[in-house]
Parts: structure tokens; sequence; C-alpha cells
């Protein structure tokens, strides 16, 4: 049976243009050209059968985030377009309502303008907004919740080509290049729908912040992440080793920093270590947050993997013997990110 692949075009209108690095403006890493080149290295390869994701509402994205932050995602544009703002630049919020803005934790009133408000719900300046980026995220969970429905479905596994990605955007947080957290709302989907527990496996780079966030104090999904040390590498404020969740998801949060220059074999000396804490769960699916920022040529990360070693994780993750939801997160050295896909999703598939 070729492997689902849920892809939409609705990404290509997402182009934030740039993103600001050390407060200069640079061309933005995550670019309409990634998911293309991934979609063309898939349709490339044998074996993988193409659909468009079908539409949801809003309900799973408000399952896990505010109404607020959707509210302000969809409206903040044309609002801004409104109030004068040239239709041609992204926007990226000037003003940011950090925790010590305020000594009350709750910010006591709330701006007129919904750009105004843009910093109080982003913890970056690489998160741009431009006219098509709410309907992009949207499609992305479309994408995501579609390729759900294919494993609940049975297929063993099935990929969401996700842009833009979603792991660091939390409850009522976007930043990261993410807007809605895709692989959060599937794991919420699937306990939803009646699994006792859901497992997401996090291969980006970068620490998850949102996707933690998010399940923090939750007994009914595990979250397993290999990253970078965020004492060096972004998101900077997260991803310690000690963050193990609080009350009902006491332990059930497992962080994996890893220094530079990471090899394949400690690689996949980690992946062993969150594969032998997912299985000592219950539970039959594992959403994977796949990304190749990993990748020994990124531009923005350190690690140093190579090809190969993404179909060797793609077995090992199969292995498990659980069914995967494996969604796009990251990944920036376009020329092969297509190469790496498929080397994983072939090791996953066992070919
Ligand atoms: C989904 C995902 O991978 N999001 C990552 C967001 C990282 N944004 C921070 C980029 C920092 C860029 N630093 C540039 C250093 C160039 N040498
Ligand atoms: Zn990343």
């Amino acid at each position: 049976m070729p492997t689902p692949v849920i892809a939409s075009d609705a990404h290509l209108a997402h182009d934030g243009l740039i993103e600001l690095v050390h407060g200069s403006p640079v061309a933005c890493y995550e670019s309409p050209a990634r998911a293309v080149e991934i979609e063309r290295a898939l349709r490339a390869a044998d074996g993988y059968a193409f659909e468009p994701p079908d539409e949801h509402g809003t309900a799973a994205i408000t399952a896990v985030h505010d109404t607020d932050l959707v509210d302000l995602l969809e409206h903040v544009w044309t609002d801004a377009v409104a109030a004068g703002h040239d239709g041609r630049r992204p926007l990226i919020p000037d003003t940011f309502a950090t925790e010590a803005f305020t000594t009350r934790h709750e910010l006591s009133g709330t701006p007129l303008s919904r750009f105004d408000r843009l910093g109080s719900y982003c913890f970056d300046t690489a998160t741009p907004i431009v006219e098509g980026t709410y309907a992009a995220a949207r499609a992305a969970v479309d994408v995501a919740l579609t390729a759900a429905r294919r494993v609940l479905d049975s297929a063993p596994l099935a990929y969401g080509l996700c842009r833009p990605p979603g792991h660091h955007a939390g409850t009522r947080l976007f930043g990261g290049y993410c807007y809605f957290n895709n692989a959060a709302i599937v794991a919420q989907r699937l306990v939803s729908l009646g699994a006792s527990r859901a497992a997401i496996l996090d291969v980006d780079f970068h620490h998850g912040n949102g996707t933690q966030q998010i399940f923090w104090r939750r007994g009914d999904v595990f979250y397993a992440s290999i990253h970078a040390d965020p004492a060096r590498q972004y998101p900077f404020f997260l991803g310690h080793s000690n963050e193990t969740g609080e009350g009902d998801g006491v332990g059930e949060n497992l962080n994996l920093p890893q220094p530079a220059d990471l090899s394949d074999d400690a690689y996949l000396a980690a992946i062993d270590r969150t594969l032998e804490a997912i299985l000592s769960r219950p539970g039959s699916i594992i959403v994977v947050s796949l990304g190749f920022d990993t990748y020994g040529l990124d531009p923005i990360c350190d690690f140093a993997l190579t090809t190969p070693v993404y179909a060797e994780i793609g077995r090992r993750v199969a292995a498990t013997g659980r069914r995967l939801v494996i969604l796009q997160e990251g990944g920036y050295y376009r020329p092969h990110l297509g190469n790496n896909a498929v080397a994983w999703l072939r090791g996953a598939e066992g070919r």
C-alpha cells in the first residue's frame, strides 16, 4: 500500500519575506520553496499517494489553542491593512508583553489594535504574518488532521507535509515560524477520539517549547524531544533535561538536550532512549514532529547528521510497531530536504 502524503498548496501564499536575526532583516529560512522541494522529491519517488487535506473546522484547533490566538491570526492582517499598513510588508510585533512588563501576571488592558496585541502572543521576531498566513496555518492543521485520519483508518504511517510548522506554538503563543501546533492538535484529537494515551516524538533540531507547554500538566500525552541544548540554541528558555512536567504530567515530558556537532551514532543513541520511554507507556500511535534541521548542512543549526541516518531513524521508530503520524516541522538546507524526507519515510516503510 502506498504511503499517504497529505499536502496543500495553501502554504505558497505564506511567504514571510523577512525575519529579523540579531535585529537585521534576512530572507526567511522558513520559505515556500522548502515544502515545494519535499513535494517534488516525494512525487519523483515511487510509493507515495498524494492527497489534499480534508477541511476541518476550528474546534480541533481551539481544543489546544485559545480562541483569542485564532482570532488574532485570522484578523490581524486585514485590521493592519485597514489601519494603513503597507500590504507588501509582513507584520512583526513591535512591543512584546514580557513577564517583566507588569508586576501583575495578567496584563490589565487590551490594546485596541490587533497589531498592537501581537506582542503578547509572540515570542520572537522571526515569525512574520502576511495576507496568506492564516489560511496556510489552517491548511497545515488540516493536513495534519487528515494524515491522522489515514492512520486511524489503519494506515501504518501517513506523512503530513505541514507548512508552516507547529511545534513552537503554545496555547496562546506563536513564534519560531509556527502559528498553530499541528502535532499537538493531532495528539489532542487522538485522545479526544478515545485513545487512552498519545505520544509525541519530536526530532526537530529545536526544542518544541509549544508542545511541551500544551501538555505540561497532562498525563495522557507523553512528549519526548531530542534537540540542541537551549543553553546555546533557540528557543533558549526551554528544553532543559530537568523539565519533566507537573501535576498529572509529572514524568510525561522527556527532554534530551544535545551538544553541537552531534554525530549520527550519538543521535541514534538518543533515539533509542526516547523509543524505550515511549514503549514503556501504553498506546498505539506515535505523532512524529519531523525536522531535518538536524542535518549537517543546515544553515541555522549545528548538528552533524547525514542522509543515511534518517533512514535508520525512520526504521527504528517504525520498529516500535506503533502506527506513525509523521508531520513536517523544520529543516532549512533546501537542496537536500527532499532526499532526507524520502530517506526517512523509506526507512519507516521498511524499504
Ligand atoms: C520549526 C523550526 O525549526 N523553527 C526554528 C526557528 C528558529 N529561529 C531562529 C533562527 C535563528 C537564526 N540564527 C541564524 C544564525 C546564522 N548563522
Ligand atoms: Zn527546528
